[in-house]
């Protein structure tokens, strides 16, 4: 039987709305966001429910397709794009969007795995509640998408990353069985957390369909700051003082860069101006539930005593909430800005917290080395150990001949620095289809064995998202 004829079978399930077959429409979804992989698909599903995924994943195996699971394609690793062969359909959730309940008691929400995070902060704040989970791509990325890839973001030093909000979780398994475990537990010793299995797991083991996640009180009050360091603070210390002595209500602490900033501010307007001092800047937001304490008090003394240290030139407590988004849209444009520079190659780096300052010295020193000329676009959630270790494309090369050459020759280095460290090739971002090769190189054997173990038993005939993070152990071996 030829594809078109194969289609039917699905077209017959999910009806026009449900399947896309026009070239230019499925076009989109065939391509990642940051343009540096793009696929073949016969077709994008559309299901409108958990057990029309369920009939998709049955027939496509009788059928002999794979299937990538989508959310809102913002990830940066290409594991929401379908490889070359044309034998993989891509499963979009954007037709499952229902908040399904707020149970304000328990603090949780219950929500389709379509739904868009920011429509769940949404409904969230509607009940007086917080969804801590923030990152820019919000207005388009999904729950889905971000259980698959454990998503951090701007709150994660107070809040962790999407793995630590999820209770409960209903998901479609590759033989085509759901998974429906939408329970609103804190506690739940059970046996083995399978929701966790599907955490950062880019769609390899389980389509996901559904998730209760964790909600917290409203944000009463916030305290808003950007510093301006001097050079040579340890970044490491200056959090370790600022989480201490603000009695730990830190929510963001945002590492920032000169150029990251020259960059962002080609795209957001800045009426604050906000600049960063030798060492760079520091967004840093703290917050409360109620007022029964003084926010803005406790971080002037704070900043005091910062300033007072030799630690900051300067300090700037946003005074509204317009200087406050000022800061904020500053911060969160810098991949827009570097996008419309001409590119960066990205690296997500993670380190512990104890070792940011010697990864920035010693990936400083590594780049300079290599060739003096190149610029860095550093920032990232450093109250996480989290840096994004960017290099910009220079004015005039091709942005994906430049990003093959630095990969070749000095991304390795980078990584070598913060695995020595204790570090990770990926912090937040994943691994997906570009960054496999990264994750053979740099993890633990007896790991990558367990890995493939895992993904050999939820899906021995590799149907999900083959070609993304690891195939399965060959059988027998
Ligand atoms: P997709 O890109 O569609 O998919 C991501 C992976 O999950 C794929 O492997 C896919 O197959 C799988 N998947 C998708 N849906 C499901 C499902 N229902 N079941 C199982 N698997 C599924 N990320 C951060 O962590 N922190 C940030 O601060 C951050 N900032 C960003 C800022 C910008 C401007 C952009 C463009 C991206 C940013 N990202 C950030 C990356 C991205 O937004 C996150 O990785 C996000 O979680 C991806 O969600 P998505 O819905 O777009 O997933
Ligand atoms: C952010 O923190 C995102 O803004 C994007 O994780 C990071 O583009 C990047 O390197
Ligand atoms: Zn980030």
């Amino acid at each position: 039987m030829h594809v078109p004829e194969q289609l039917q079978a699905f077209r017959n399930l999910l009806g026009p709305a449900g399947v896309i077959e026009d070239r230019a429409r499925i076009n989109p979804y065939t391509v990642d966001q940051r343009n540096l992989l793009r696929g073949e698909t016969p077709a994008i599903l559309r299901p409108a429910s958990t057990e029309q995924v369920a009939v998709i994943v049955r027939l496509a195996a009788r059928l002999g397709f794979g299937i990538v699971p989508q959310g809102g394609n913002t990830s940066y690793c290409g594991g929401a794009t379908p490889d070359r062969s044309g034998r993989q359909l891509v499963l979009s959730l954007e037709r499952m969007t229902q908040i399904r309940e707020i149970d304000a008691l328990s603090m949780c929400i219950s929500v389709d795995a379509g739904a868009i995070l920011k429509d769940v902060q949404d409904a969230a704040a509607g009940a007086g509640l917080l969804l801590p989970l923030s990152l820019g791509a919000e207005g388009s990325c999904r729950i889905g998408g971000n259980i698959g890839t454990n998503a951090g973001g701007l709150s994660v030093l107070r809040y962790g990353m999407t793995r630590d909000l999820l209770l409960g979780i209903e998901a479609v398994l590759p033989d085509g069985s759901i998974v429906s475990d939408m329970r609103k537990l804190r506690k739940n010793n059970t046996g083995y957390d399978i929701k966790q299995c599907f955490v950062g797991s880019e769609g390899t083991l389980g389509i996901v369909t559904g998730a209760v996640l964790k909600l917290f009180p409203a944000t009463a009050q916030r305290a808003t700051t950007w510093i301006e360091l001097a050079s040579g603070v340890a970044l490491s210390e200056l959090l370790s003082v600022v989480r201490r002595e603000s009695c730990d209500l830190v929510t963001s602490f945002e590492f920032i860069t000169a150029r990251s900033i020259a960059l962002a501010s080609s795209i957001a307007s800045d009426p604050v101006r906000l600049k960063a001092g030798s060492g760079g800047a520091v967004l840093l937001e703290m917050s409360a539930s109620s007022q029964r304490l003084d926010l803005n008090g406790l971080m002037e003394d704070l900043l005091g005593e910062i300033v007072e240290r030799g630690w900051a030139h300067d300090a700037l407590i946003a005074q509204s909430e317009r200087q406050r988004a000022a800061m904020w849209a500053l911060r969160e444009s810098v991949p827009e800005g570097e996008q419309r520079w001409g590119g960066s190659v990205k690296h997500d780096i993670s380190v512990p917290l104890s070792a940011v300052d010697e990864f920035l010295r010693a990936a400083g020193e590594a780049v300079r080395s290599h060739d003096p000329s190149l610029e860095l676009s550093v920032y990232g959630h450093v109250g996480d150990g989290n840096i994004h270790y960017n290099l910009l494309v220079p004015q005039g090369a091709e942005r994906l001949a430049f990003t093959a050459l630095i990969e070749k020759q000095l991304s390795g280095r980078l990584y070598d620095i913060a695995a020595s460290l204790g570090g990770a090739f990926s912090a937040e971002h994943g691994v997906g289809r570009l960054k496999r090769h990264l994750l053979e190189r740099y993890s633990d054997t007896g790991r990558l064995a367990a890995m493939r173990r895992m993904k050999a038993a939820f899906d021995p005939d590799n149907r999900l998202n083959a070609g993304a993070v690891v195939a399965p152990q060959p059988a027998g071996s």
